[in-house]
């Protein structure tokens, strides 16, 4: 060995030793978490996870070391909580202290802590507060929203119509649909469904939540400093993210431009009216770059999950075609032909609204939550939480645990019915998570599914190209999201 190899060998040995060192430092400081795999320098607990399929490899751990415990994403300790027990205690009964959002560097990076969903604080408490309030002005929960999600299920019938039962995606049909819901109330307008520049929209969002629920998304998560500067699929995240951005900036630009403090029209023009009251507040939460990434994530958030809910209920639907058939006669006995579905009919239709706590349950869209952290030192089941510890809870392992469903790989809607078939409500029921991070559009999310299902299975019987025994239930993708594998389907009309 030469020199200068031997030179670089006693430093690569030095920068171990420190490593190592400082490993075990933080080890020392973090000995009071919870058990878990020993990690390695740098890369942590990597060779136990698999990237492709973070829940299956967290479910095994949990057969070691229990419901509670610990793992490394690359140097970071994270506490895993696996099954309704552990997930119920820390999200409720200690909903304070579990509160804060954990790391989500995939996110942060483009919102920099500004967006509602991915900040923290006193600044998410404002936020949270001002957006909770104005969607209810906007009719969020109410009759107005009611009738602007009937009249967008009225444009998708006709949409579905004019395939003339021949085969087609459904994908970006659900999203117009579903986006247009909440277009109007954050934008103050719809999108006509061939406008080409709002698909483009779609597919970027569509494209973002398989990117984020791949391994990519997955490994720029766990090692960003690293990712960052790795070519990739991960990078049209960003890029992707950017347009969105800009489209966004654009239609503040159009609100400011148009601006009437007297006339609010949607969620935008109250915002704009919140940052002109706090205009001398040097510590307001409400100025653009929180107004860009608020409204950004409304749209990413209030598009996404749900049409990819729809096209998974879809898919169950037509693999079940006698629970297909037991909604369409249901629909038939309660509602009938010659008017539309609203929510009231709902309370009448427990078979349906079993169904559809069913497809949410099976589908379990974000098996991960988004992270979470505690938000000061926490004392959680004998353990220290130290302040800022990222919290998984595991919702795959609250919806499929065994001690609160009966069969839970099987998809059966008596999961949420009673013995008078009346709708039973579950606990262990979590798909827009639980606690004070609750989704803030799980109303809306709940009308839409609601009056989408029902509009869709009032007006077309779903045939699929294959025969129900073929029909994969599993995701293409498993990370941030559960993606379905994309398919085609017939709608034949009643
Ligand atoms: C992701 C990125 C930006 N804004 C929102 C999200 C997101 C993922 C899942 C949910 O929001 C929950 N509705």
């Amino acid at each position: 060995m030469d020199v200068s190899g031997g030179l670089l060998l006693f430093m690569i040995i030095c920068i171990s030793c420190l490593m190592l060192f400082r490993h075990g430092k933080s080890w020392k400081k973090e000995r009071q978490l919870p058990p878990g795999p020993t990690p390695l320098p740098l890369i942590g607990n990597l060779l136990q996870l698999n990237m492709k399929d973070m829940v299956k490899s967290l479910s095994m751990l949990s057969e070691k070391y229990g419901s509670v415990y610990t793992i490394y994403l690359g140097s970071q300790p994270s506490i895993v909580l696996y099954g309704y027990k552990a997930v119920k205690e820390a999200l409720i009964d200690q909903g304070d202290e579990f509160s804060g959002r954990g790391e989500f560097p995939v996110v942060f990076r483009f919102t920099q802590g500004n967006g509602i969903a991915f900040t923290n604080g006193e600044k998410w408490k404002n936020l949270r507060r001002f957006a909770l309030q104005t969607l209810r002005n906007f009719g969020v929960g109410k009759r107005t929203v009611e009738q602007r999600i009937q009249e967008e299920a009225y444009y998708l019938v006709q949409e579905f119509k004019k395939t003339n039962e021949k085969p087609f995606d459904p994908t970006f049909v659900m999203s117009k649909a579903v986006s247009n819901v909440i277009c109007s109330v954050v934008f103050g307008n719809r999108f006509d469904y061939q406008d080409k520049s709002f698909l483009a929209l779609l597919s970027l969002i569509n494209e973002n939540f398989q990117l984020m629920s791949s391994v990519w998304g997955t490994l720029y998560n766990i090692f960003p400093n690293l990712m960052y500067y790795l070519p990739g699929p991960h990078n049209k995240i960003f890029s992707n993210f950017e347009k969105l951005k800009l489209f966004v900036l654009e239609r503040i630009k159009m609100h400011d431009e148009l601006f009437d403090a007297n006339c609010p029209r949607d969620f935008i023009d109250c915002f704009l009216t919140k940052m002109k009251q706090e205009e001398k507040n040097p510590q307001s939460s409400f100025h653009t770059e929180t107004l860009v990434m608020t409204t950004h994530n409304l749209f990413f958030g209030g598009t996404e999950t749900v049409s990819t809910t729809l096209r998974y209920g879809f898919l169950i639907l037509m693999k079940y075609p006698e629970i297909q058939a037991k909604v369409h006669e249901e629909i038939e006995r309660v509602i009938g032909r010659n008017r539309c579905p609203s929510i009231e009919d709902r309370s009448r239709m427990p078979y349906s609204d079993a169904v559809i706590h069913e497809v949410q349950r099976f589908a379990d869209i974000i098996p991960m939550s988004l992270p979470h952290r505690v938000i000061r030192d926490t004392q959680f089941q004998g353990y220290t939480l130290p302040m800022g510890t990222n919290i998984i809870p595991v919702l795959t392992s609250v919806h499929y645990d065994p001690t609160q469903y009966k069969n839970p790989n099987v998809f059966d809607p008596q999961n949420f019915l009673d013995d008078k078939v009346c709708l039973k409500k579950k606990d262990a029921f979590m798909p827009f998570s639980s606690g004070k991070r609750i989704c803030l559009g799980e109303s809306l999310a709940r009308m839409e599914l609601f009056l989408y299902f029902t509009t869709i299975l009032q007006n077309f019987q779903l045939k699929p190209l294959v025969s129900p025994e073929k029909i994969d239930l599993t995701p293409q993708c498993s990370g941030l999201g559960n993606v379905p594998r994309p398919y085609q389907f017939c709608v034949l009309a009643r």
